[in-house]
């Protein structure tokens, strides 16, 4: 399998954590790319040229994060990214998903710094902002976070909020909640978490 990724995406950071989180090292080539200048290397297997792209060993390709856990999560011997059990798999899933709404909200605003200043929508990125603060609030309120569970959920909303810390400090997030700042202090630990830091 090859995954395509680049070292600053949050989203291919998620596939990344979930590879080395499920063992699959040893039958995952990492490619690293440049999504933004539509490599041929990329578009001619993946012709969105986001990061990241699975590339399956039969030549299938696999596309947006989260169904890329869900596919690394059926191949592994002992998957457990996304349990089996209704009720569990029901709350891994609605996590991931909030998660992965946070990275949108952050990736959105880093995108919006990007344009030309004329273009910018100052209104656009507030609006996002305030996604992101209500979304941290809903999540301190809300999520059980289990110590020594490292589920597609916590996979999502550890690359949110190291996302924040890398692309977004001026967002102080850590202050009103520091039992999310303390939780991802811990799995930052983690060897998955380690490796795929942003450079
Ligand atoms: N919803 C997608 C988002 C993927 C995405 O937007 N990746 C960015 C990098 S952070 C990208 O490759 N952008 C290149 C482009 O849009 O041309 C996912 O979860 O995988």
């Amino acid at each position: 399998m090859q995954l395509f990724f680049n070292r600053t995406s949050p989203y291919a950071r998620k596939a990344r954590v979930a590879v080395i989180e499920l063992g699959l090292e040893q039958q995952v080539t990492f490619v690293e790319i440049d999504p933004w200048t539509e490599p041929a290397e990329l578009v001619n297997v993946a012709p969105l040229s986001k990061v990241p792209a699975l590339l399956l060993a039969d030549g299938k390709l696999v596309t947006e994060s989260d169904t890329i856990l869900q596919v690394l999560d059926s191949l592994a011997p002992n998957g457990q990214l996304l349990p089996a059990a209704p009720a569990q798999r029901r709350d891994g899933l609605a996590r991931a998903a909030l998660c992965q709404g946070l990275i949108d909200a952050s990736f959105i605003t880093v995108i919006e710094g990007r344009r030309p200043e004329p273009l910018r929508w100052s209104d656009w990125v507030m609006r996002q902002e305030r996604a992101i603060a209500r979304a941290l609030s809903f999540i301190d309120a809300s999520f059980a976070l289990v110590p020594g569970r490292f589920d597609a959920g916590d996979i999502s909303f550890a690359c949110a909020l190291a996302y924040l810390d890398f692309r977004l400090p001026h967002i102080e997030w850590r202050e009103p909640h520091p039992r999310l700042a303390q939780w991802l202090d811990d799995v930052s630990a983690r060897p998955s978490m380690i490796a795929t830091r942003p450079a």
